[in-house]
Protein backbone atom coordinates (compact mmCIF):
# COMPACT_ATOMS: atom_id res chain seq x y z
CA UNK A 1 0.00 0.00 0.00
CA UNK A 2 1.47 3.37 -0.67
CA UNK A 3 1.58 5.88 1.33
CA UNK A 4 -1.03 8.65 0.92
CA UNK A 5 -1.03 12.49 0.79
CA UNK A 6 -4.80 14.00 0.85
CA UNK A 7 -4.96 17.08 -0.99
CA UNK A 8 -7.53 19.62 -0.21
CA UNK A 9 -7.94 22.15 -3.90
CA UNK A 10 -7.71 20.00 -6.79
CA UNK A 11 -7.65 22.69 -9.28
CA UNK A 12 -5.24 23.47 -12.15
CA UNK A 13 -2.09 24.25 -10.07
CA UNK A 14 -2.22 21.94 -7.79
CA UNK A 15 -2.55 19.41 -10.99
CA UNK A 16 0.48 21.00 -12.54
CA UNK A 17 2.58 21.36 -9.88
CA UNK A 18 1.95 18.79 -6.69
CA UNK A 19 0.87 16.20 -8.53
CA UNK A 20 3.64 16.07 -11.56
CA UNK A 21 6.10 16.17 -8.23
CA UNK A 22 4.77 12.98 -6.59
CA UNK A 23 4.08 11.18 -9.52
CA UNK A 24 7.66 11.35 -10.79
CA UNK A 25 8.36 10.37 -7.18
CA UNK A 26 5.83 6.95 -7.41
CA UNK A 27 5.85 5.77 -4.34
CA UNK A 28 2.69 8.25 -2.57
CA UNK A 29 -0.39 8.40 -3.92
CA UNK A 30 -3.42 11.21 -3.68
CA UNK A 31 -6.61 11.10 -2.45
CA UNK A 32 -8.37 14.51 -3.73
CA UNK A 33 -10.95 16.50 -2.17
CA UNK A 34 -12.84 19.41 -3.50
CA UNK A 35 -14.58 22.16 -1.00
CA UNK A 36 -17.30 23.23 -3.01
CA UNK A 37 -18.06 21.97 -6.66
CA UNK A 38 -18.19 18.27 -8.14
CA UNK A 39 -17.40 19.23 -11.52
CA UNK A 40 -13.59 18.36 -11.00
CA UNK A 41 -15.01 14.80 -9.36
CA UNK A 42 -17.45 14.63 -12.18
CA UNK A 43 -15.07 15.26 -15.62
CA UNK A 44 -12.41 12.81 -13.79
CA UNK A 45 -14.25 9.99 -12.69
CA UNK A 46 -15.41 9.28 -15.99
CA UNK A 47 -11.59 9.02 -16.74
CA UNK A 48 -10.07 6.59 -13.32
CA UNK A 49 -9.11 10.20 -12.30
CA UNK A 50 -6.24 10.65 -14.86
CA UNK A 51 -5.51 13.72 -16.95
CA UNK A 52 -3.38 14.86 -19.82
CA UNK A 53 -0.69 17.48 -18.92
CA UNK A 54 1.23 19.60 -20.90
CA UNK A 55 4.09 20.74 -20.23
CA UNK A 56 5.31 23.19 -23.04
CA UNK A 57 7.88 21.69 -25.33
CA UNK A 58 7.36 17.79 -23.68
CA UNK A 59 5.34 15.00 -24.80
CA UNK A 60 2.02 15.64 -23.28
CA UNK A 61 2.12 12.81 -20.28
CA UNK A 62 -0.53 11.11 -18.54
CA UNK A 63 -1.02 11.93 -14.78
CA UNK A 64 -2.40 8.98 -12.99
CA UNK A 65 -1.07 9.62 -9.40
CA UNK A 66 -5.03 10.61 -8.38
CA UNK A 67 -6.48 7.85 -5.96
CA UNK A 68 -9.98 9.96 -6.43
CA UNK A 69 -11.17 12.87 -5.77
CA UNK A 70 -14.55 13.27 -2.67
CA UNK A 71 -16.30 16.38 -2.70
CA UNK A 72 -16.64 17.40 0.79
CA UNK A 73 -20.33 19.03 0.75
CA UNK A 74 -21.52 15.34 -0.50
CA UNK A 75 -20.34 13.60 3.07
CA UNK A 76 -18.05 15.90 5.67
CA UNK A 77 -17.71 13.07 7.63
CA UNK A 78 -16.00 11.20 5.12
CA UNK A 79 -13.27 14.20 4.60
CA UNK A 80 -12.70 14.63 8.67
CA UNK A 81 -12.01 10.68 8.62
CA UNK A 82 -9.37 10.95 5.62
CA UNK A 83 -7.61 13.17 7.92
CA UNK A 84 -7.56 11.34 10.91
CA UNK A 85 -6.91 7.63 9.02
CA UNK A 86 -3.19 6.54 9.60
CA UNK A 87 -2.91 5.92 6.40
CA UNK A 88 -2.67 9.88 5.42
CA UNK A 89 0.56 11.44 6.44
CA UNK A 90 0.19 14.84 4.97
CA UNK A 91 -2.84 17.43 4.45
CA UNK A 92 -2.10 19.52 1.87
CA UNK A 93 -4.29 22.36 0.06
CA UNK A 94 -4.57 25.06 -2.47
CA UNK A 95 -7.49 26.32 -2.14
CA UNK A 96 -6.26 30.19 -2.80
CA UNK A 97 -6.20 33.29 -0.36
CA UNK A 98 -9.50 33.18 0.40
CA UNK A 99 -10.05 29.44 1.16
CA UNK A 100 -8.00 30.49 4.67
CA UNK A 101 -11.46 32.39 5.72
CA UNK A 102 -8.94 35.04 7.41
CA UNK A 103 -8.96 38.30 8.53
CA UNK A 104 -6.21 40.87 7.12
CA UNK A 105 -4.09 40.32 9.93
CA UNK A 106 -4.58 36.73 9.13
CA UNK A 107 -6.27 35.25 11.92
CA UNK A 108 -9.14 33.18 11.85
CA UNK A 109 -11.95 35.27 10.87
CA UNK A 110 -14.59 34.78 13.64
CA UNK A 111 -17.04 36.97 12.05
CA UNK A 112 -16.91 34.51 8.61
CA UNK A 113 -20.81 32.97 8.62
CA UNK A 114 -19.07 29.87 7.22
CA UNK A 115 -16.18 29.61 10.11
CA UNK A 116 -19.13 30.43 12.88
CA UNK A 117 -21.59 27.70 11.08
CA UNK A 118 -18.50 25.19 11.04
CA UNK A 119 -17.48 25.86 14.68
CA UNK A 120 -21.19 24.61 16.13
CA UNK A 121 -21.37 21.29 13.90
CA UNK A 122 -18.92 18.70 13.02
CA UNK A 123 -19.96 18.77 9.46
CA UNK A 124 -18.23 22.13 8.43
CA UNK A 125 -17.78 23.37 4.71
CA UNK A 126 -14.43 25.12 5.55
CA UNK A 127 -10.78 24.29 5.25
CA UNK A 128 -9.64 25.36 8.62
CA UNK A 129 -12.96 23.51 9.84
CA UNK A 130 -12.10 20.28 8.14
CA UNK A 131 -8.05 20.40 9.70
CA UNK A 132 -9.44 21.32 12.95
CA UNK A 133 -11.77 18.40 13.06
CA UNK A 134 -9.86 15.92 11.52
CA UNK A 135 -6.62 16.98 13.57
CA UNK A 136 -9.11 16.61 16.76
CA UNK A 137 -9.65 12.94 15.67
CA UNK A 138 -5.70 12.08 14.63
CA UNK A 139 -4.21 9.86 16.95
CA UNK A 140 -0.67 9.33 14.70
CA UNK A 141 1.75 12.16 13.36
CA UNK A 142 0.38 14.88 10.25
CA UNK A 143 1.97 16.87 8.35
CA UNK A 144 -0.22 20.00 7.07
CA UNK A 145 1.30 21.39 3.94
CA UNK A 146 0.03 24.43 2.85
CA UNK A 147 0.73 25.20 -1.25
CA UNK A 148 -0.70 28.81 -1.66
CA UNK A 149 0.83 32.20 -2.47
CA UNK A 150 0.46 33.61 1.25
CA UNK A 151 3.67 34.74 3.13
CA UNK A 152 4.39 32.23 6.16
CA UNK A 153 1.68 29.99 4.82
CA UNK A 154 2.03 26.94 7.36
CA UNK A 155 2.64 29.49 10.15
CA UNK A 156 -0.70 31.44 9.15
CA UNK A 157 -2.88 27.99 8.63
CA UNK A 158 -1.69 26.57 11.94
CA UNK A 159 -2.87 29.81 14.00
CA UNK A 160 -5.86 30.04 12.43
CA UNK A 161 -6.31 26.06 13.31
CA UNK A 162 -5.48 26.68 16.78
CA UNK A 163 -7.90 29.87 16.51
CA UNK A 164 -10.50 27.62 15.38
CA UNK A 165 -9.39 24.62 17.96
CA UNK A 166 -9.68 26.80 20.88
CA UNK A 167 -13.04 28.17 19.88
CA UNK A 168 -15.15 25.15 19.40
CA UNK A 169 -12.88 23.36 22.54
CA UNK A 170 -11.21 20.79 20.73
CA UNK A 171 -8.97 18.92 22.10
CA UNK A 172 -5.84 18.37 19.72
CA UNK A 173 -2.78 16.87 20.28
CA UNK A 174 -0.32 19.95 18.61
CA UNK A 175 3.22 17.49 19.06
CA UNK A 176 2.10 14.98 16.17
CA UNK A 177 1.13 17.92 14.07
CA UNK A 178 3.54 20.03 12.01
CA UNK A 179 2.64 23.13 9.35
CA UNK A 180 5.78 23.66 7.21
CA UNK A 181 6.24 26.99 5.64
CA UNK A 182 6.90 26.64 1.72
CA UNK A 183 6.87 28.67 -2.14
CA UNK A 184 5.49 26.75 -4.79
CA UNK A 185 5.84 28.35 -8.30
CA UNK A 186 4.70 27.28 -11.81
CA UNK A 187 2.59 29.69 -13.92
CA UNK A 188 -0.87 27.32 -14.57
CA UNK A 189 -3.56 29.35 -16.98
CA UNK A 190 -6.93 28.32 -16.78
CA UNK A 191 -7.50 25.24 -19.38
CA UNK A 192 -8.67 26.83 -22.76
CA UNK A 193 -11.19 25.12 -25.31
CA UNK A 194 -8.15 24.78 -27.64
CA UNK A 195 -6.43 22.76 -24.71
CA UNK A 196 -9.22 20.30 -24.79
CA UNK A 197 -9.87 19.98 -28.60
CA UNK A 198 -5.94 19.68 -29.21
CA UNK A 199 -5.37 16.62 -26.31
CA UNK A 200 -9.07 15.65 -26.61
CA UNK A 201 -9.41 15.60 -23.14
CA UNK A 202 -11.90 18.06 -21.04
CA UNK A 203 -9.98 17.88 -17.77
CA UNK A 204 -6.09 18.59 -19.79
CA UNK A 205 -3.76 20.79 -18.15
CA UNK A 206 -1.05 23.26 -19.34
CA UNK A 207 1.73 24.81 -17.49
CA UNK A 208 5.01 26.10 -18.19
CA UNK A 209 8.84 24.23 -17.88
CA UNK A 210 9.79 26.04 -15.37
CA UNK A 211 8.50 25.15 -11.74
CA UNK A 212 10.00 25.45 -7.84
CA UNK A 213 8.98 24.19 -4.78
CA UNK A 214 10.80 25.31 -1.84
CA UNK A 215 9.30 23.56 1.44
CA UNK A 216 10.73 23.88 5.49
CA UNK A 217 11.89 20.77 6.59
CA UNK A 218 9.42 20.02 9.24
CA UNK A 219 7.25 16.75 8.94
CA UNK A 220 5.81 15.43 11.39
CA UNK A 221 6.32 12.41 9.66
CA UNK A 222 7.38 10.53 6.47
CA UNK A 223 7.69 12.97 3.36
CA UNK A 224 7.90 11.63 0.19
CA UNK A 225 11.21 12.06 -1.80
CA UNK A 226 10.19 14.50 -4.14
CA UNK A 227 13.04 15.19 -6.88
CA UNK A 228 13.94 18.65 -7.34
CA UNK A 229 12.39 20.19 -4.23
CA UNK A 230 14.68 22.05 -1.70
CA UNK A 231 14.36 21.14 1.92
CA UNK A 232 15.38 23.42 3.78
CA UNK A 233 15.17 25.54 7.15
CA UNK A 234 13.75 28.76 6.13
CA UNK A 235 11.62 29.31 3.30
CA UNK A 236 11.53 33.21 3.84
CA UNK A 237 13.74 34.48 1.72
CA UNK A 238 12.79 32.28 -1.21
CA UNK A 239 8.50 33.21 -0.55
CA UNK A 240 9.85 36.98 -0.40
CA UNK A 241 11.54 36.76 -3.79
CA UNK A 242 8.65 34.75 -5.46
CA UNK A 243 6.02 36.84 -3.82
CA UNK A 244 7.36 40.44 -4.07
CA UNK A 245 9.05 39.55 -7.81
CA UNK A 246 6.93 37.21 -9.11
CA UNK A 247 3.13 38.05 -8.04
CA UNK A 248 3.85 41.42 -7.65
CA UNK A 249 4.45 42.13 -11.13
CA UNK A 250 1.87 39.63 -11.84
CA UNK A 251 -0.35 41.68 -10.34
CA UNK A 252 0.59 45.04 -11.69
CA UNK A 253 0.45 43.94 -15.16
CA UNK A 254 -2.97 42.20 -14.77
CA UNK A 255 -4.68 46.04 -13.22
CA UNK A 256 -2.28 48.03 -15.88
CA UNK A 257 -2.77 45.29 -19.00
CA UNK A 258 -6.55 45.36 -18.04
CA UNK A 259 -6.77 49.16 -17.84
CA UNK A 260 -4.42 49.33 -21.26
CA UNK A 261 -6.93 46.89 -23.03
CA UNK A 262 -4.94 43.63 -23.24
CA UNK A 263 -6.40 40.40 -22.44
CA UNK A 264 -2.95 38.07 -21.78
CA UNK A 265 -0.06 38.83 -20.19
CA UNK A 266 1.86 38.19 -22.19
CA UNK A 267 0.48 40.96 -24.52
CA UNK A 268 1.10 42.90 -21.39
CA UNK A 269 4.58 42.57 -20.81
CA UNK A 270 5.04 43.27 -24.43
CA UNK A 271 3.99 46.59 -24.15
CA UNK A 272 7.33 48.45 -23.50
CA UNK A 273 6.00 51.06 -20.83
CA UNK A 274 4.29 48.19 -18.57
CA UNK A 275 7.24 46.43 -19.32
CA UNK A 276 9.77 48.56 -17.92
CA UNK A 277 7.18 49.77 -14.84
CA UNK A 278 7.07 45.71 -13.88
CA UNK A 279 10.58 45.87 -14.09
CA UNK A 280 10.84 48.54 -12.24
CA UNK A 281 8.75 47.30 -9.50
CA UNK A 282 10.84 43.85 -8.99
CA UNK A 283 14.06 46.22 -9.14
CA UNK A 284 12.01 48.03 -5.67
CA UNK A 285 10.90 44.75 -4.39
CA UNK A 286 14.66 42.99 -4.96
CA UNK A 287 15.90 45.92 -2.45
CA UNK A 288 13.80 44.17 0.22
CA UNK A 289 15.34 40.85 -0.23
CA UNK A 290 18.25 39.70 2.36
CA UNK A 291 21.77 37.41 1.18
CA UNK A 292 21.35 37.91 -2.60
CA UNK A 293 23.27 40.26 -4.99
CA UNK A 294 21.99 42.74 -7.22
CA UNK A 295 22.96 40.48 -9.70
CA UNK A 296 20.84 37.30 -8.47
CA UNK A 297 17.64 39.30 -8.03
CA UNK A 298 18.65 41.35 -11.73
CA UNK A 299 19.14 37.44 -13.12
CA UNK A 300 15.94 36.55 -11.47
CA UNK A 301 13.40 39.34 -12.51
CA UNK A 302 15.18 39.09 -16.46
CA UNK A 303 14.17 35.17 -16.09
CA UNK A 304 10.56 36.18 -14.98
CA UNK A 305 10.05 38.61 -17.74
CA UNK A 306 11.16 36.14 -20.03
CA UNK A 307 8.30 33.55 -18.51
CA UNK A 308 5.63 36.39 -18.74
CA UNK A 309 6.33 36.84 -22.25
CA UNK A 310 5.76 33.03 -23.31
CA UNK A 311 2.83 33.53 -25.95
CA UNK A 312 1.78 30.00 -26.00
CA UNK A 313 0.62 30.42 -22.16
CA UNK A 314 -2.25 31.90 -23.15
CA UNK A 315 -2.08 33.58 -19.56
CA UNK A 316 -5.55 35.93 -18.91
CA UNK A 317 -5.04 39.09 -16.76
CA UNK A 318 -8.21 38.32 -15.10
CA UNK A 319 -7.34 35.20 -13.90
CA UNK A 320 -4.62 37.14 -12.06
CA UNK A 321 -6.84 39.73 -11.18
CA UNK A 322 -9.38 37.83 -8.84
CA UNK A 323 -8.94 38.44 -5.44
CA UNK A 324 -6.67 41.40 -5.95
CA UNK A 325 -7.65 43.11 -2.24
CA UNK A 326 -6.49 39.77 -0.25
CA UNK A 327 -3.39 38.99 -2.90
CA UNK A 328 -2.06 42.77 -2.84
CA UNK A 329 -1.03 42.78 0.91
CA UNK A 330 1.44 40.17 0.35
CA UNK A 331 2.57 40.96 -2.83
CA UNK A 332 2.83 44.83 -2.53
CA UNK A 333 2.26 46.38 0.78
CA UNK A 334 4.90 43.77 2.73
CA UNK A 335 7.70 45.11 0.20
CA UNK A 336 6.58 49.36 0.45
CA UNK A 337 6.44 48.75 4.38
CA UNK A 338 9.88 47.88 4.09
CA UNK A 339 10.97 49.78 1.75
CA UNK A 340 9.14 52.67 3.91
CA UNK A 341 10.88 51.78 6.96
CA UNK A 342 14.28 52.53 4.94
CA UNK A 343 13.14 55.52 3.09
CA UNK A 344 13.37 53.95 -0.27
CA UNK A 345 11.75 55.46 -3.10
CA UNK A 346 8.87 52.97 -4.67
CA UNK A 347 7.08 54.67 -7.55
CA UNK A 348 6.29 51.49 -9.53
CA UNK A 349 4.90 50.14 -6.18
CA UNK A 350 3.18 53.29 -5.72
CA UNK A 351 1.85 53.39 -9.17
CA UNK A 352 0.53 49.27 -8.85
CA UNK A 353 -1.76 50.64 -6.14
CA UNK A 354 -3.22 53.17 -8.46
CA UNK A 355 -3.90 51.39 -11.30
CA UNK A 356 -5.23 48.43 -9.00
CA UNK A 357 -7.69 51.65 -7.25
CA UNK A 358 -8.26 52.71 -11.10
CA UNK A 359 -9.18 49.15 -12.02
CA UNK A 360 -11.68 48.96 -9.36
CA UNK A 361 -13.57 52.55 -10.12
CA UNK A 362 -13.58 50.81 -14.02
CA UNK A 363 -15.17 47.93 -12.78
CA UNK A 364 -17.78 49.59 -11.11
CA UNK A 365 -18.40 52.27 -13.49
CA UNK A 366 -18.94 49.18 -16.24
CA UNK A 367 -21.29 47.44 -13.63
CA UNK A 368 -19.04 44.09 -13.70
CA UNK A 369 -19.10 41.84 -11.33
CA UNK A 370 -15.86 42.38 -9.31
CA UNK A 371 -14.41 38.82 -8.44
CA UNK A 372 -12.90 39.82 -4.94
CA UNK A 373 -14.30 38.49 -1.62
CA UNK A 374 -14.79 42.48 -0.55
CA UNK A 375 -16.36 43.18 -3.57
CA UNK A 376 -18.95 44.71 -1.58
CA UNK A 377 -16.92 47.06 0.31
CA UNK A 378 -14.66 47.92 -2.97
CA UNK A 379 -18.11 49.24 -4.10
CA UNK A 380 -18.71 51.29 -1.20
CA UNK A 381 -15.46 52.45 -1.40
CA UNK A 382 -15.63 53.57 -5.00
CA UNK A 383 -18.66 55.47 -4.81
CA UNK A 384 -17.46 57.29 -1.47
CA UNK A 385 -16.12 60.66 -0.99
CA UNK A 386 -12.52 60.00 -1.14
CA UNK A 387 -12.44 56.12 -3.27
CA UNK A 388 -8.59 56.03 -3.05
CA UNK A 389 -8.10 56.51 0.50
CA UNK A 390 -10.79 54.18 1.57
CA UNK A 391 -9.52 51.49 -1.21
CA UNK A 392 -6.23 51.82 0.24
CA UNK A 393 -7.69 50.74 3.87
CA UNK A 394 -9.16 47.56 2.22
CA UNK A 395 -5.59 46.36 1.57
CA UNK A 396 -4.19 47.65 5.13
CA UNK A 397 -1.67 49.79 3.70
CA UNK A 398 -1.15 53.29 6.11
CA UNK A 399 -0.53 56.74 4.37
CA UNK A 400 2.68 57.00 6.35
CA UNK A 401 3.91 54.53 4.61
CA UNK A 402 3.40 56.14 1.47
CA UNK A 403 4.22 59.08 2.59
CA UNK A 404 7.85 57.52 2.58
CA UNK A 405 8.19 55.60 -0.73
C1 LIG B 1 -0.80 34.47 -10.23
C2 LIG B 1 -0.24 33.17 -9.65
O1 LIG B 1 -3.13 34.15 -10.39
C3 LIG B 1 -2.23 34.74 -9.78
O2 LIG B 1 -2.46 35.53 -8.88
O3 LIG B 1 0.04 35.52 -9.85
O4 LIG B 1 -1.16 32.14 -9.72
C4 LIG B 1 1.06 32.77 -10.35
O5 LIG B 1 0.84 32.39 -11.68
C5 LIG B 1 1.73 31.64 -9.62
O6 LIG B 1 1.93 31.99 -8.28
C6 LIG B 1 3.05 31.26 -10.29
O7 LIG B 1 3.70 30.32 -9.53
Amino acid sequence: MSKRILHIGVGNFFRAHMADYTQIEGTWSILGISLRSAATRDGLSKQSYDYTLRIQGDADKRITVLESVLVAPENPLLVITAVADPETHIVSLTVTEKGYTLTPDNRLDLNNLEVLEDLKTNCPKTAIGFLAYGLARRKTPLTVLCCDNLSHNGDIVSRAVHDFAKAAELEIDWTKVSFPNSMVDRITPATTDDLRDSTGDIMAVATEPFSEWVIEDLFAGPRPNWANVQFVKDVRPHERRKLRMLNGAHSFLSYAGILAGYEFVHQAVGDAQLRRQAHGLMREAAQTLVDVTEEQTEAYALALLKRFENPDLKHRLRQIAMDGSLKIPYRWCDTLRALSSRRKAAPNLKLALVRWTEFCLAEVAQKSILQDPQAKEINIAVTSQNPYEVLLKLVDIEASVLDNV
